[in-house]
């Protein structure tokens, strides 16, 4: 028995939160066993390098530490929760996975994809998600919403450029695999973005079952 490998994506704000929450109700409904889990963390030691990647610092946190604490946490989620969970037949829900690799330190901090693409067959072999949300909103709305919230975290504190460059890198990533992905304006109304998602929810139950 195989589980299925469903991951919420989009810049800050977005809703994935939110969104993850609404849609495992909706499975459950169906009688489906789902999972909810988030990166960075998902173990107790992944959100101790969660911690450590969003916690501003006096000591500036170098891109390539960054990107391998972001690797690190990874394989202790995969190893700890998020394998066993497919092994077992669930639905695994998870806010944010790999393409957020591809869209912040890719995008965001200029790594090279060739280091990335590296670093996530290491770390997962041939695992990929199933589905990927795209939760896709003008980066301004996503950061009000996020300061709204309060104090700002470490990635928060960016420039206007890089939250940019994060979104265009998961829509760009989403135009180059439709099949993978599903782009969701999550501009919109909290009640509409939900009613995108009642659209998916049937496919989603017939690739479970399938
Ligand atoms: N990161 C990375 O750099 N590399 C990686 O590989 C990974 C992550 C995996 C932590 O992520 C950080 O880690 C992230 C990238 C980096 N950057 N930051 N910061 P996170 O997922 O914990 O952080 P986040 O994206 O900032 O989460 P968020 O701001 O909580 O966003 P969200 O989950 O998409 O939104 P939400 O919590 O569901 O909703 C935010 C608020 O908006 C909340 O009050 C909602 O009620 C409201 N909301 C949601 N939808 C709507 C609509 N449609 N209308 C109005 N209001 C809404």
């Amino acid at each position: 028995m195989s589980g299925l490998f469903i991951t919420l994506e989009g810049p800050e704000g977005a809703g994935k939160s939110t969104n993850r929450d609404y849609l495992a109700a909706r499975l459950r409904e169906q009688g489906i066993e789902v999972l909810l889990t988030r990166e960075p963390g998902g173990t107790p030691l992944a959100e101790r390098i969660r911690e450590l990647l969003l916690t501003p610092s006096d000591e500036a946190m170098a891109a390539d530490t960054e990107l391998l604490l972001v690797f690190a946490a990874r394989a202790q989620h995969l190893a700890g929760v998020i394998r066993p969970a497919l092994a077992r037949g669930c639905v695994v829900l998870c806010d944010r996975f790999t393409d957020a690799t591809y869209a912040y330190q890719g995008g965001g901090r200029g790594l090279s994809l060739a280091r990335i693409e590296a670093l996530e067959q290491f770390v997962q072999c041939d695992l990929r998600p199933d589905l990927t949300l795209v939760f896709d909103l003008p980066i301004e709305i996503g950061l009000a919403r996020a300061a709204a919230r309060g104090r700002l975290d470490r990635f928060e504190q960016e420039g206007r450029a890089f939250f940019e460059a994060v979104r265009q890198t998961y829509l760009q990533r989403a135009a180059a695999a439709p099949g993978r992905y599903r782009i969701l304006n999550a501009a919109q109304a909290l009640a509409q973005v939900q009613m995108d998602i009642d659209t998916l929810v049937p496919q989603i139950v017939e690739l479970c079952r399938g």
